[in-house]
């Protein structure tokens, strides 16, 4: 058997977009909407326990502030706001100034030449997800994926299986013959519990977050000029570049 698609999740897999577009982001947003909130780097990291960006603002207010949430509409204004930040993140893309994390883009190419189905599934809106591919990918980059799978599309999100199950529904897939790849323990929960092989690529927000049952944990997926590292046993090795038939070899050994 081997992978016939690859499921990647957006944000701290395709690119590094948390600390530096939506978190900037939000903090815009709250400044347009005349709030005193403001997100930095350490607060954030400890709000991405909380997937969905509406739904990590009504956790800010219930954890991080006295606001009774019962006293204004607070659904609503969160709705307000959370499209504020959707225009902003997609104005900070336009710029192009997140650029996709190192291998991206050669895998996906590699894949495509390969005949591989591709998916997104993620947690981020939409309008997000295209913003990154266009800016980092090119205009016609989106339909490379069969589905793509965002935000609200359903409701439970990550850690749920939903979004993953969502999408082995639209593209009539088992999970064994599909590899999700992704960058956090929430994102490696759902893939998981949806019954999805997964490799991690960490970053500074999920280093240290447990990815025991992830079918491979490494620092990226790699360039000639840039190897990946591979964490296995508590160590760091080079590993060098990820690539189709190091991953069809994988699913080979380790899997059914
Ligand atoms: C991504 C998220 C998203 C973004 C914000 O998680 O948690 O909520 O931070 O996006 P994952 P929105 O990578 O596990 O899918 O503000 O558009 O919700
Ligand atoms: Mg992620």
């Amino acid at each position: 058997m081997v992978w016939r698609a690859f499921l990647f999740d957006v944000d701290g897999t395709l690119a590094e977009t948390e600390r530096d577009a939506h978190r900037v982001a939000f903090n815009q947003a709250f400044k347009e909407h005349n709030l005193d909130w403001y997100w930095d780097e350490m607060l954030y990291g400890k709000l991405l326990n909380v997937t969905g960006g509406k739904e990590r603002m009504h956790h800010y207010i219930h954890e991080f502030t006295d606001i009774d949430p019962n006293q204004e509409n607070w659904n609503d204004l969160i709705k307000q706001i959370h499209k504020t930040k959707t225009d902003y993140y997609v104005s900070l893309l336009n710029e192009g100034l997140v650029p996709l994390r190192p291998g991206v883009k050669r895998l996906l190419e590699e894949a495509r030449n390969e005949g591989l189905r591709l998916a997104i599934a993620t947690t981020t809106t939409p309008d997000n997800v295209i913003a990154l591919l266009e800016n980092s990918l090119g205009k016609h980059s989106v339909e490379w994926f069969e589905v793509i799978a965002a935000g609200d599309v359903v409701k439970a999100k990550k850690p749920a299986p939903d979004i993953y199950q969502w999408v082995l529904n639209q593209m009539a897939l088992k999970p064994n013959e599909c590899l999700a790849l992704e960058d956090s323990e929430n994102g490696l929960r759902a893939a998981t519990q949806a019954g999805i092989p997964t490799l991690i690529t960490v970053n500074d927000y999920t280093q240290h977050q447990d990815f025991n049952e992830a079918l491979l944990v490494v620092s990226h997926l790699g360039e000639k000029t840039n190897p990946s590292y591979q964490y296995e046993n508590g160590e760091w090795n080079p590993i060098g570049t990820i690539d189709i038939s190091f991953l069809q070899q994988l699913k080979k050994e380790k899997c059914i």
